[in-house]
């Protein structure tokens, strides 16, 4: 009988010792550390503030805009052609293209020249010269085809004429999408 305690006294003690190994305040102390650390340095990680994603949707051919949920006012949605940077933009938005508004899709690279134009922000009441870069290196993208024309000219004023390919700087003169990037205020 006696035998049989120390026996059970032996397997007891080991899986108290176990559980406090896995469980002790160390490790307690540990998970503390990495709670406080982790929510110390989480708040300064970099994030999108420009509310490019802040309708997370997928767009259709022309830009078909959110879909379900709260409706996105369309001059403040980027993934349609009456967002208010697209005034005269001509092409397929890159932002329905893999891109964003302001960096072309992975494998194309930007045009070496570009056409502006002037756009007034909805928001701000202030207009904007917008520089609109084709991006170039693989076929159409297909996706949300725009063509808008406020203050657009033919092509002997190239600076702000959309109806061209602008790819045909680069090595690669395939057009793939268009970007819209703010360069002043107007
Ligand atoms: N600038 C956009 C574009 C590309 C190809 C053909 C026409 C217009």
């Amino acid at each position: 009988m006696r035998r049989l305690f120390d026996f059970i006294d032996r397997r007891a003690e080991r899986a108290v010792r176990q559980v406090a190994h896995q469980h002790g305040r160390r490790s307690l102390l540990t998970r503390l550390g990495v709670a406080l650390v982790g929510g110390a340095v989480l708040p300064m990680l970099p994030f999108d503030r420009s509310g490019q994603f802040g309708s997370a949707h997928a767009a259709g051919a022309h830009g078909g805009g959110a879909k379900g949920g709260a409706k996105v006012d369309p001059h403040n949605d980027p993934m349609q052609c009456e967002y208010w940077r697209y005034c005269a933009f001509d092409g397929n938005l890159c932002t329905c293209c893999g891109g964003t508004l302001t960096q072309c899709p992975p494998g194309t690279e930007a045009s070496k020249v570009s056409w502006v134009g002037t756009c007034m922000n909805p928001n701000d009441g202030r207009s904007y010269l917008v520089s609109y870069n084709d991006c170039c290196g693989k076929g159409s993208c297909g996706n949300c085809l725009c063509n808008n024309n406020e203050r657009e000219r033919p092509g002997y004023r190239l600076g702000v004429h959309n109806d061209i390919n602008w790819c045909m700087a680069n090595t690669s003169s395939m057009f793939h999408c268009t970007t819209s990037v703010i360069v002043g205020v107007a």
